[in-house]
């Protein structure tokens, strides 16, 4: 792992709870790790989404806050920011990245419309089918399988997305969506070439493109890395270009752009805007501020200029490689190659004595957090599974790793606590759920173990840190 380009001015004390304190919170949470107070963890890698320490100029420019209702000048500064990184024409902020989400399907959406997308994400999927669109996963085989080794896992497959083109478009498929280090392949970049394929494909049938650029950066300086002929173009040129190829993108700007709230929906089509705009005003706020306060457009103005500077982009995801590269070392099971923002462990092969529908990546991730105070984030099959539809996708626990935040040290101890769970595995029973919320269950949802849960408690062999 490269030398961090930033050093430390302000820090959060953390502290390792006892053992049994531990274990009273994870009870207490219904072994949902969602449900911990943030206060009894000790490293939380449950998300990057609005976790990332701020700069001094993000900070520093918040005190320009221009807080006006109407007409503010941190908006246009905002507006500015996005419109030269990423070229769009029209910046709606919003509160958030679901925010965005939520706009963009009131405006493409209608009852049996289609979606076609690279595998799917939790709050993207549920605006689309709370308006009674279809979801359809277009993306690569390769993405679903934690083992493949293929440098772009985050690819459409051209193939299927042509037939369902061919068969729908334009009139209904409602837009086609592309995730930048698709979060739920385990955070895998798309190639330009596909990106120039799909783009292909939309204006041949005349539907809008939009990608879901949350972490464009990091793909973009995965394409840097990994595809032939860009090693020498500069990352903000690279980042530029991708966005290029789309009508439209949606940011939660809680990732890349490093602030703990804000989003944006980005167009160029003009009557699209327009009607983003009409919409804007009933959800989110007034266009000029979309549900954030100045403050929050400055600092994400800046965030945005610092989130194509390679060093800051190229030490954030080394620390995935290095926490991914010591598990590998240990012979555990992870999703290969490493992600940008988070190492996946594998729970299907990690913990193969749990049926899935006995939720193993919900009870890995509740024996992390007893181990050793660790926070990581289920995404298998509480996150994934669609109704009553039998589910037996990706299988994940999501240590996910917040921007600018943890050293090399907190990311060694995490690799201990890992491997002390895999020492100890044969203890880690499946969980019945309790408790199962409407939308977007994964969230919210209970649980109890059904058995002795990684016992017994004496035997934990983590280094205190
Ligand atoms: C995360 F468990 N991601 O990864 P909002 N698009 C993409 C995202 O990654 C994303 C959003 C849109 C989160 C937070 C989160 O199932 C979950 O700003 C590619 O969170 O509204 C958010 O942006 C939505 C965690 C969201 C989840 C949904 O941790």
């Amino acid at each position: 792992m490269s030398a961090p380009p930033w050093k430390i001015k302000v820090v959060e004390p953390v502290t390792l709870r006892p053992q049994p304190e531990r274990r009273q919170a994870l009870e207490a949470a219904g072994y949902n790790t969602f449900l911990l107070r943030s206060d009894d963890v000790f490293v939380d890698l449950l998300t990057d989404s609005g976790t990332s320490a701020l700069s001094q100029e993000q900070r520093a420019a918040m005190e320009l806050g221009d807080e006006a209702y109407a007409g503010s000048r941190s908006f246009f500064r905002l507006e500015g920011a996005v419109q030269e990184a990423y070229g769009y024409r029209h910046v709606i902020p919003t509160h958030q990245g679901r925010g965005a989400e939520h706009l963009l399907a009131k405006l493409l959406v209608e009852p049996g419309f289609l979606v076609p997308s690279n595998l799917y994400f939790t709050t993207s999927r549920e605006h689309v089918e709370l308006l009674g669109g279809v979801w359809i996963d277009v993306s690569i085989p390769e993405a679903s399988d934690p083992r493949s080794l293929h440098p772009f896992k985050g690819n459409v497959d051209l193939v299927a997305l042509e037939h369902v083109l061919a068969a729908a478009a334009p009139e209904r498929v409602a837009f086609v969506r592309v995730e930048a280090c698709l979060n739920m392949a385990g955070g895998q970049p798309f190639s330009l070439a596909n990106l120039e394929g799909v783009r292909e494909l939309t204006l041949a049938h005349g539907v809008p493109l939009v990608l879901d650029a949350t972490r464009i950066s990091e793909n973009a300086l995965f394409v840097k890395e990994r595809e032939a002929g860009f090693a020498d173009v500069e990352l903000p040129e690279l980042i530029h270009r991708i966005a290029d190829l789309s009508d439209a993108a949606v940011f939660s700007s809680k990732k890349d752009h490093f602030v703990p709230i804000g989003g944006v929906l980005a167009i160029d089509d003009d009557d699209l805007a327009e009607r983003a705009r009409e919409l804007v005003v009933i959800y989110e706020g007034f266009p000029h501020y979309g549900g954030i306060a100045g403050h929050d457009m400055e600092a994400l103005a800046q965030g945005i200029r610092e989130s194509a500077d390679e060093a800051i982009v190229k030490h954030y995801v080394s620390q995935s490689a290095y926490l991914g590269g010591l598990l590998l070392e240990r012979g555990i099971p992870i999703v290969e190659p490493v992600g940008a923002h988070a190492v996946f462990l594998d729970a299907k092969r990690f913990l193969p004595h749990v049926p899935q529908e006995e939720f193993p990546a919900q009870a890995l991730a509740a024996a992390l957090y007893l181990a050793g105070g660790v926070r990581s984030m289920e995404r298998g099959i509480v996150s994934g599974q669609h109704g009553d539809e039998p589910y037996d996708g990706l299988e994940l626990v999501r240590l996910t790793i917040p921007r600018r935040v943890y050293t090399q040290e907190h990311l060694a101890y995490v690799a201990d606590v890992v491997t002390d769970v895999f020492e100890r595995r044969g203890q880690i029973p499946g969980l019945r759920m309790t408790y199962e919320p409407e939308h977007l269950r994964f969230f919210q949802a209970r649980f109890e173990a059904r058995g002795a849960f990684l016992e017994p408690v004496e035997a934990v062999a983590v280094a205190e840190p």
